[in-house]
C-alpha cells in the first residue's frame, strides 16, 4: 500500500496539480466548474473510485458529464454499484481528496483508508463514460491515470448519456439479471418493452406517434439515433439540435426550455405539434406545444410524474394487487400538481431537498416509487417485494384474465423504466406508451390541471452557504431575519409562494416563486432576489 500512495502522491503533484488553489465541492451531482480547474480533480477522482470499489467489493463507475451547464463547464461523479448516487459519507470524502494540497494527498487517501477499514489488497473495477464535450477526453485520460496508479481494472464505454451508464454498472453487478451490461443491451430492453407494449393499444384515440425532439446538442443526440434504429418506426421522431451545428445546451435543452418558459432558439411551434427537450447528458426530459393561439405550455417533470403515477395506479388497481405507490417531489414541484396528487389521484406524495439522492431514498420507502423533479428528472422504482407480488401474479392460477393481463403490462412497465436514475430516452418511451394508452393529446394531457405561474431566478452572493434552510429547503433559517422577509413578502400575493437555497451545481443562490399570475409570480421572485441580495451579501448588480 504504502509504495502505491507514494506514486499517487508523485504522479499527482508531476502531472496532475492544481492550477490555482480554488475550494470545490462535491455537490448536488459531483463537482462541476469551468473544465480548466478540473484535471487535478479528475485524477482524484479516479483514486476515490478505486477505493470506493474495493469498500464495495463491486464494480463501481464515474461519469464524466456537467449535465445541463455551459459547454466550458465540466463535472465528475461517482455512481454505486446499483446504479446509485455516491452516498452522502462519500461525498465528503471526494470533496476533502479533491481539495488537499498535492504534499498532503495521501495522507489524506490513507485516512479514508482507515476510517472506512478497507483492505487495499483486494481488487478495484470501475467503468467510466463522457459526455460530448470537448474536453471530455482530456479529462477522461487524468481519471483514468488514477486507476491506473490504484491499480484498478476498468472499461472505458466512450460516449454514453449519464443513465446508460448508470444501467451498465447495475446489470455488471446483478450478473445480467437487470440486462445486458453493453449500450446495445441498453437499447435491446427498452425497445423490447416499448414494442410490446404499444402493439397491445388498438385505439389510440387523440394520440400522435410525432416528436419534434430538441436534443440539447449533447450525446442524447447520438444515442437517441442509436434508439430510433431499435423502435421498429413506431415513433416518428425529428431530431433537432444534434449537435450538428450549435453548443452544447446554449439556447436548447430541457433546462433552458424549463427556466426561460420558451421554445429552443431556432424551433418554431407549430399548434398541436409534440415537442420534448433532453439536457446535456440526457438525464432529463420536459415535453410542450403550442396551442391555436400559439400560446407556449410546458408540461415538465411534475406534469410527467402525475402522468406516470395515475397510469401505474390504473394498472395496480386493474391487478388487484396490494402493492402501494407514493409519490416524491421536492420544493419546486408547482403547487397545482401536489393538490391534483393528492386530491384527485388520492396518491400520498412526500417532499424532500433538491438532489436526485433525496427523492431516489424516499422513493424506496413506497413499494412503488414515482419520483421527479420540475426539471424532468425523474424515474419509477420498484421494491423488490412488489417485483416478485408483479412476478408472481403474472403465472398465478387464482387470477382473471383482466387482473393477470394488467400484471403483465406492470412487468413489461418495469422493462422500460430505468430504475436506477431519470432517463430521457426511457422516460419519453414511457410517457409515449402512456399518452398512446389514454388516447390522449398534448392538449388532453396538459389539462390534469393548470400549473400556476412561476419564476426562478439566481442571486449571486459572496457565499451562498451563508444561507442554510431547514423543511425541505422550503424555510431559511440563515441568514436570520430573511425568512421573515419573505413571509411578509409572500403574504401580499393571492396564492403566493416562494423559497430560496444555494445551488449544488452553481456559484448563485436560487429564488423561486408562483402565484396566481405571471406578473405576480415575477414581481414575487424579484422582489425576494431584491432581500437575499440585500440580507445575504450580493454582489455585482443589484436585480
Ligand atoms: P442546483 O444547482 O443544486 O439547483 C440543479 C437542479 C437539481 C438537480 C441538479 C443536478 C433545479 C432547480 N436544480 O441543482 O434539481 O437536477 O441541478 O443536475 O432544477
Ligand atoms: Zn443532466
Amino acid at each position: 500500500m504504502d509504495e502505491t500512495l507514494r506514486k499517487v502522491s508523485n504522479l499527482g503533484s508531476e502531472k496532475f496539480s492544481p492550477i490555482k488553489p480554488t475550494v470545490i465541492q462535491y455537490g448536488t451531482a459531483g463537482f462541476r466548474a469551468n473544465s480548466e480547474l478540473l484535471s487535478h480533480v479528475m485524477y482524484r477522482m479516479g483514486l476515490l473510485a478505486a477505493l470506493r470499489s474495493k469498500k464495495k467489493k463491486a464494480t463501481v463507475a464515474v461519469m464524466i458529464t456537467a449535465s445541463h451547464n455551459p459547454e466550458e463547464d465540466n463535472g465528475v461523479k461517482l455512481i454505486e454499484p446499483m446504479g446509485e448516487m455516491l452516498e452522502i459519507t462519500w461525498e465528503s470524502f471526494a470533496t476533502s481528496i479533491a481539495n488537499a494540497p498535492d504534499v498532503e494527498l495521501s495522507i489524506c487517501l490513507e485516512s479514508i483508508i482507515n476510517k472506512e477499514e478497507i483492505d487495499f489488497s483486494l481488487p478495484a473495477d470501475v467503468v467510466f463514460a463522457r459526455d460530448t464535450r470537448s474536453v471530455d477526453l482530456h479529462l477522461s485520460q487524468a481519471m483514468q491515470c488514477g486507476l491506473e496508479v490504484m491499480g484498478s481494472t476498468f472499461t472505458d464505454f466512450g460516449l454514453l448519456t449519464t443513465p446508460q451508464l448508470h444501467y451498465i454498472v447495475r446489470c455488471m453487478n446483478t450478473n445480467g439479471a437487470y440486462g445486458e451490461a453493453t449500450e446495445e443491451g441498453y437499447y435491446c430492453k427498452l425497445a423490447k418493452a416499448f414494442a410490446s407494449l404499444r402493439k397491445s393499444v388498438l385505439h389510440v384515440g387523440n394520440y400522435d406517434n410525432k416528436i419534434q425532439l430538441d436534443a440539447a446538442n449533447g450525446v442524447g443526440a447520438c444515442k437517441m439515433k442509436e434508439m430510433i434504429k431499435h423502435l421498429e418506426c413506431l415513433l416518428d421522431i425529428e431530431l433537432h439540435k444534434d449537435g450538428s451545428d450549435g453548443r452544447l445546451n446554449y439556447k436548447c435543452g430541457a433546462d433552458f426550455v424549463k427556466v426561460q418558459q420558451t421554445s429552443p432558439e431556432g424551433v418554431l411551434l407549430k399548434p398541436g405539434v409534440k415537442y420534448a427537450s433532453f439536457d446535456g447528458d440526457a438525464d432529463r426530459i420536459v415535453f410542450f406545444y403550442a396551442d391555436e393561439d400559439h400560446k407556449f405550455h410546458l408540461l415538465d417533470g411534475d406534469k410527467i410524474a402525475t402522468l406516470v403515477a395515475n397510469f401505474l395506479q390504473q394498472l395496480i388497481t386493474a391487478s388487484g394487487l396490494s402493492v402501494n405507490m407514493g409519490l416524491v417531489q421536492t420544493a419546486y414541484a408547482n403547487g397545482s400538481s401536489t393538490v391534483y396528487i393528492t386530491e384527485e389521484l388520492k396518491i400520498p406524495a412526500a417532499c424532500v431537498p433538491t438532489g436526485v439522492k433525496h427523492l431516489h431514498h424516499q422513493a424506496q420507502q413506497f413499494d412503488v416509487g414515482v419520483y421527479f423533479e420540475a426539471n424532468g428528472h425523474g424515474t419509477v422504482l420498484f421494491s423488490s417485494k412488489a417485483s416478485e407480488i408483479i412476478q408472481n401474479a403474472v403465472s398465478h392460477t387464482g387470477m382473471t384474465d383482466e387482473q393477470k393481463s394488467a400484471a403483465s403490462k406492470l412487468l413489461t412497465v418495469m422493462d422500460l423504466i430505468n430504475q436506477t436514475v431519470g432517463d430521457a430516452i426511457s422516460d419519453l418511451l414511457l410517457v409515449e406508451i402512456i399518452l398512446c394508452t389514454f388516447g390522449w393529446s398534448m392538449e388532453d394531457w396538459d389539462k390534469c390541471y393548470i400549473d400556476l405561474p412561476n419564476r426562478q431566478l439566481k442571486v449571486k452572493v459572496k457565499d451562498r452557504n451563508d444561507i442554510q434552510t431547514a423543511d425541505a429547503e422550503r424555510k431559511v433559517v440563515k441568514p436570520s431575519g430573511l425568512q421573515e422577509e419573505i413571509d411578509q413578502l409572500v403574504s401580499k400575493f393571492n396564492k403566493g409562494r416562494s423559497f430560496v437555497r444555494p445551488s449544488g451545481t452553481e456559484d448563485v443562490v436560487r429564488i423561486y416563486a408562483e402565484a396566481d399570475c405571471q406578473v405576480n409570480a415575477d414581481r414575487l421572485a424579484h422582489e425576494v432576489s431584491v432581500k437575499v441580495y440585500e440580507i445575504a451579501g450580493g454582489v455585482g448588480d443589484k436585480p
